[in-house]
């Protein structure tokens, strides 16, 4: 898991390490002509979101091919809601950011008060010229590396941000309608509040990437691509060495460069993680109780992860860019992951929900069927 505590006390000797490549530029436009975003966020409408009708649905998955804690599928209904048709994207979060002068996460001086509460008592603070403003950046490796070891492709860039993807140098020409990364949970909880939003518990996420295809492995059906035609931007070919960029993207895609699941969310799968509300437990679906249906669950108490009693996880969603069938195959609605709270990097974004109020309601009917 990555870890903003992590990075600074074992990943910062790479700090000054070289850009990766740029993503390509926008696509979306020719890809689906017609569907354009609006220009900036408006807080409180619900412009460029769908009404997800709710419903009862398996979250989770019985496959084999799945990792344990996704395991077992459990009933779970949930109310509808209005949600965001793709990731919030760097257009939109500098919209926020010229609105309300916020500073991510990325952009502080990291606490060591705060960083130690998610380590072993004892931990020894790192030098003050360590701790530094920073995230952490993806850089593809040269040729075969230890997997066990994520620092060969995972490195503390002081500087980056998600205005400066990869640090000091890089910035967000050509890459405005790409979703904006370097987001921690507070800067999208923060990013919501703004915009009249929330983000989505783990449960709504997973009932909108399904689309109301009901066990299906992905997002579009059983088979990971639709003739040849790729549907989510992921990695393919040998991660980390090896990206072959088969689906048109060696980093994140615009927004809406893929075919929108059956609800017009695009990108649920792929592209970049995803931020839910909900803290992360490895063992919540095993627990008692999940057999009987439950209603809108808001997620565990508290965060549990094996091995880790001082994690303090959210729940991502979705898988990324560099999701590949070697290494993480989290390209599946049911993937889940926990991520530390307070850790952005290169391929964790979020998109936001809204609830329905009753002004809205003969809208959302008509947005229902107006579905593809
Ligand atoms: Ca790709
Ligand atoms: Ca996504």
């Amino acid at each position: 898991m990555l870890l903003r505590n992590t990075i600074c006390l074992v990943v910062l000797a790479c700090a000054g390490c070289h850009s990766g490549g740029q993503p390509p530029e926008s696509l979306a436009a020719a890809a689906f002509p017609g569907r354009e975003m609006s220009c900036c966020p408006v807080p409180g409408s619900t412009a460029d979101m769908v009404f997800v009708a709710g419903g009862t649905f398996m979250m989770g998955t019985d496959e084999p091919e799945s990792y344990d804690h996704e395991r077992p599928a459990h009933p779970v209904e949930v109310d509808g809601f209005w949600m965001d048709c793709t990731e919030v994207t760097n257009r939109q979060f500098k919209a926020f950011a010229d609105a309300t002068g916020y500073k991510t996460v990325a952009e502080r001086k990291p606490d060591w008060e705060e960083l130690k509460q998610q380590l072993p008592p004892g931990t020894p603070e790192p030098a003050p010229e360590l701790m530094q403003p920073g995230s952490m950046v993806f850089f593809m490796p040269a040729g075969e590396v230890p997997m066990e070891q994520i620092g060969h492709w995972w490195r503390w860039v002081p500087g980056a941000c998600w205005k400066s993807p990869e640090g000091p140098g890089s910035g967000l020409e050509g890459r405005w309608d790409h979703p904006v990364v370097h987001i921690a949970w507070e800067d999208a909880q923060a990013y919501a509040s703004w915009a009249g939003k929330r983000l989505p518990t783990e449960a709504e996420w997973e009932f909108a990437a399904r689309g109301g295809l009901a066990g299906k492995r992905y997002a579009w059906g059983n088979d990971f691509t639709d003739n040849g035609r790729y549907m989510a931007n992921t990695w393919q070919g040998k991660f980390p060495g090896i990206n072959l960029r088969s689906d048109g993207h060696n980093g994140t895609a615009p927004v809406r460069s893929f075919a929108a699941n059956n609800f017009g969310l695009y990108d649920m799968i792929g592209n970049v993680w995803e931020w839910t509300g909900d803290w992360y437990d490895a063992a919540a679906y095993r627990k008692s109780g999940v057999a009987h249906l439950v209603k809108n669950p808001r997620g565990p108490e508290q965060c549990y992860h094996p091995g880790n009693n001082y994690a303090r996880e959210r729940v991502t969603k979705g898988g990324s860019f560099l999701c590949a069938d070697n290494y993480c195959i989290n390209y599946r609605p049911s993937a889940r992951r926990g991520t530390a709270y307070d850790s952005g990097a290169s391929h964790i974004g979020f998109r936001c929900v809204k609830d329905r109020t009753d002004s809205t309601r003969v809208v959302a009917s008509r947005k229902v069927t107006d579905q593809p």
